[in-house]
């Protein structure tokens, strides 16, 4: 039942990507003409408003320009499959990555990511899947950046009913994650998730702060983190993606949620992670409430794309 509405609301989401695409080319050809240069463009449009990305839409657009030709395509449905087709073969091919929570215990997730992202509201999520599967998750709030990123934390802590690790605000974060952890040892805890900043005073002190952050971790449990999160916003779409280099790196980041996907047209935005990031989009968030998570599978999500 849940599970049905989350498949609704990613559906809605990507039915505005695939809608968008298709109404731009639509709009600029006559059905059963032969498709010509302005379909293209339409096309071309199309992919680019639904923020697949500029290599991505030119590789598409190449491929499918020369099948129209050879193939001689005329029809809009014939083309919606060439390009589904198309999509398919430029995406590398991925089994869906789910984390393994059982795999060590305490099971230990880092979340960065840059600043209004969605990290905290991610990690309220994650607890609440857990928690309702029974397990025992306790939260460490290591963006000790602002007052308020405390307090945000500490709240959905509240609502979902887990306990939160954390000191004064402008205390050590590396302090927070790593009684974190220890709270978590000594209480038998299954899961700690713990927040980060994404912002601090300038992005050199911000990925060095995260290094430590790790390091303390890994001090204090070898093995840990056993999942660093990175969370992207899907609605900045390309500007945000250029950000992320930068956290892969530094944070040893091994897989990726993408946020408020709902409600927006730029659901593309997925396929171009797909594309550049050899890292796997482990969850995508489409909503602000605590269930408006779902695992994402990449071979169906480009198979709903253009269907
Ligand atoms: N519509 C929608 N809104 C979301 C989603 N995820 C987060 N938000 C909203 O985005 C805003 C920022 O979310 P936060 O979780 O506070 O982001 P953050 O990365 O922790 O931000 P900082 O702590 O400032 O770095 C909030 O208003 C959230 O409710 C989502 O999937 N869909
Ligand atoms: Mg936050």
């Amino acid at each position: 039942m849940a599970e049905r509405s989350f498949f609704d609301k990613l559906k809605r989401g990507l039915f505005m990507t695939h809608t968008e695409i298709i109404e731009k080319v639509k709009e600029s050809m006559t059905p059963d003409l032969p498709i010509g240069k302005a379909a293209i463009d339409g096309l071309e449009e199309g992919l680019l408003g639904a923020d697949i990305g500029a290599e991505l839409t030119m590789s598409l657009v190449d491929r499918i320009e020369s099948r129209v030709r050879d193939e001689k395509i005329t029809k809009m449905d014939r083309l919606t499959e060439v390009l589904r087709e198309e999509t398919r073969a430029l995406i590398p091919r991925r089994e869906q990555q789910t984390i393994d929570v059982s795999k060590a215990k305490p099971f230990v997730i880092l979340v960065v990511g840059v600043n209004g992202t969605g990290k905290t509201t991610t990690i309220a999520k994650l607890a609440t899947r857990w928690k309702n599967e029974g397990r025992n998750v306790i939260l460490g709030a290591a963006d000790t950046f602002r007052a308020a990123a405390i307090e945000q934390l500490q709240m959905w802590a509240d609502r979902i009913g887990v306990p939160v690790i954390k000191h004064k605000a402008g205390s050590d974060p590396g302090a927070v994650a790593h009684d974190a952890v220890s709270a978590a040892k000594a209480r038998n805890a299954e899961i700690v998730i713990i927040d980060t900043a994404g912002r601090l005073h300038n992005k050199a002190h911000l990925m060095l702060e995260l290094t430590k952050v790790r390091r303390v971790i890994e001090k204090e449990l070898p093995g840990a983190p056993h999942e660093t999160l990175l969370v992207l916003d899907g609605t900045t779409g390309q500007n945000g993606l250029s950000q992320a280099a930068a956290f892969l790196e530094a944070a040893k980041v091994t897989g990726i949620v993408v946020t408020k996907l709902d409600g927006t047209a730029k659901g593309g935005v997925i396929l171009s992670i797909m594309r550049q990031f050899s890292i796997p989009v482990k969850f995508v968030g489409v909503g602000e409430g605590a269930d408006d998570l779902i695992p994402f599978d990449p071979a169906a999500y480009v198979d709903t794309l253009f269907e």
